[in-house]
């Protein structure tokens, strides 16, 4: 007798876990079924799982192919589960390609291919669809937004976009998603767009995006003008889609339990915040020769205006660009210093020149300093006066970070919130401004 051994979250059951325990039980004569429980998946970093795991057991109980079914409740469980059931087996989906060839000494290890096409009637027929995300732009975002993605209950990667057929393919082959060079098929066999493209492309891509009616969650900088901004988020709101800048800091837990912190009035009233951010880049790379969208403001000023907007506001009274450019006239390090009613504050980002990277909060009553990389927030500390008092917080930040921006996200879609708390479009649409500033006073030809 052949036995073999399968696991999952199996949330939202869809074709793909169908699919799945139907060609697992046909690798052999017994099939028996892992299921994950919520600590276990929260250890793992999924996140949004909606089915209780009574649900889900019952669900692949319903399917009919499982023999046995166990929970899956711990990293190490697998290994001992082949040994214990003696299993022959071991199945799990493409999506997961190479990941336990470690169980290859004590089994087979069997790849089925991963379920492309998520859709039709088993998912309308529940409360909480599947969001088919469509992913425009093939870069080096794009390729961390994958794993990440798989990472987010509820939603499906369903293929990407690029004019370009070669890197569609490559991507999608990578990724074993479909690839698509074809606009309309494209949005036709999606819920949501994710926008990856290079920074100019965005406007028309969202606009685009909107009109075929999908939510859209588009990477930084959201647009390069204040006017497309607040045309796009009034474009979202009349047709009741999502429209979302993914700014992964804004989203990460650390960094919410770091401005919960620092406006609970801990260290008094925040007068001052400086926040850097720089990541050297070589001279031959896209972000130093694109002579209209490269240079360090557009790729990294997001991160660095984030705080400062969130703990300042939007009504700054005074913003000044201090730059170092280089032989191409590109900004290799930017400094931009605000000034509010309530404080003065510093953003410096840089691709040419390396610096302490740190958030800095200061306040009447101490300060909070956070480390690089602030902008995956997991520690920071605050200070006082008597130097001898140092308050530490920790907070988990896991993978690369971007499943925590979709996961709002898609709660959002799901809540119908227009304006999530965590970035504001008030927000988005003020870094918008300060976007286009940095572009006229560099005389850029827009
Ligand atoms: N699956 C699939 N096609 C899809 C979606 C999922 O073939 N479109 C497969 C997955 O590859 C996995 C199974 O269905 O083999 C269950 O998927 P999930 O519920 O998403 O669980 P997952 O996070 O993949 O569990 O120990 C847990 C496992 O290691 C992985």
């Amino acid at each position: 007798m052949i036995r073999v051994i399968t696991y999952g979250t199996f949330d939202l059951f869809h074709e793909g876990h169908y699919r799945l325990l139907k060609r697992a039980k046909e690798l052999g004569d017994y099939l028996i079924v892992g299921i994950t429980t919520e600590s276990y998946d929260k250890t793992r970093g999924k996140l949004g799982v909606m089915d209780s795991l009574i649900t889900r057991i019952e669900n692949v109980k319903k399917s009919g192919f499982a023999d046995e079914i166990i929970i899956e409740e711990s990293k190490g469980q697998k290994f001992s589960d082949i040994k214990k059931y003696n299993i022959d087996i071991f199945a799990i989906g493409s999506d997961w390609l190479g990941e336990f060839d470690y169980l290859k000494d004590y089994c087979q290890v069997v790849y089925l291919e991963r379920t492309k096409d998520i859709s039709s009637t088993m998912l309308r027929e529940q409360k909480q669809h599947i969001q088919r995300i469509g992913i425009i732009g093939t870069g080096r975002i794009a390729n961390r937004f994958v794993p990440e993605a798989k990472l987010v209950s509820g939603i499906s990667t369903q293929g990407v976009y690029n004019p370009h057929k070669e890197s569609a393919l490559r991507f999608a082959k990578k990724w074993d998603i479909n690839a698509y060079t074809e606009k309309n098929r494209f949005y036709d066999e999606i819920d949501v767009a994710y926008i990856a493209s290079p920074h100019e492309t965005h406007y028309e891509y969202i606009k685009e995006a909107l009109l075929h009616g999908k939510h859209v969650i588009c990477e930084k900088p959201l647009v390069l003008h204040r006017k497309q901004a607040e045309e796009v988020y009034a474009e979202a709101k009349q047709r009741g889609l999502i429209l979302f800048e993914a700014i992964k800091t804004a989203y990460c837990p650390g960094f919410q339990k770091l401005l919960g912190i620092a406006c609970s009035g801990s260290i008094g009233s925040i007068r001052n915040v400086e926040a850097c951010f720089t990541k050297l880049e070589k001279t031959s790379s896209r972000e130093l020769v694109d002579q209209i969208y490269g240079g360090s403001f557009l790729e990294l000023g997001s991160y660095v205006m984030l705080p400062i907007m969130k703990i300042f506001g939007n009504e700054y009274e005074k913003l000044e660009f201090d730059t170092i450019q280089g032989d191409n006239g590109l900004d290799l390090f930017t400094r931009v210093s605000m000034r509010y009613p309530m404080g003065i504050a510093t953003a410096t980002c840089g691709l040419g020149v390396k610096s302490e990277g740190r958030l800095l909060i200061s306040g009447t009553q101490g300060y909070i300093v956070a480390e690089a990389p602030w902008w995956k927030t997991s520690y920071f500390e605050v200070h006082y006066e008597d130097a001898g008092k140092v308050d530490k917080y920790s907070e988990t930040f896991l993978g690369d970070g971007l499943r925590y921006e979709l996961s709002d996200f898609l709660t959002m879609i799901n809540d119908r919130e227009e304006s999530g708390f965590k970035l504001t479009r008030g927000e988005s649409i003020a870094i918008a401004g300060v976007m286009e500033r940095f572009l006229t006073e560099n005389r850029r030809n827009m």
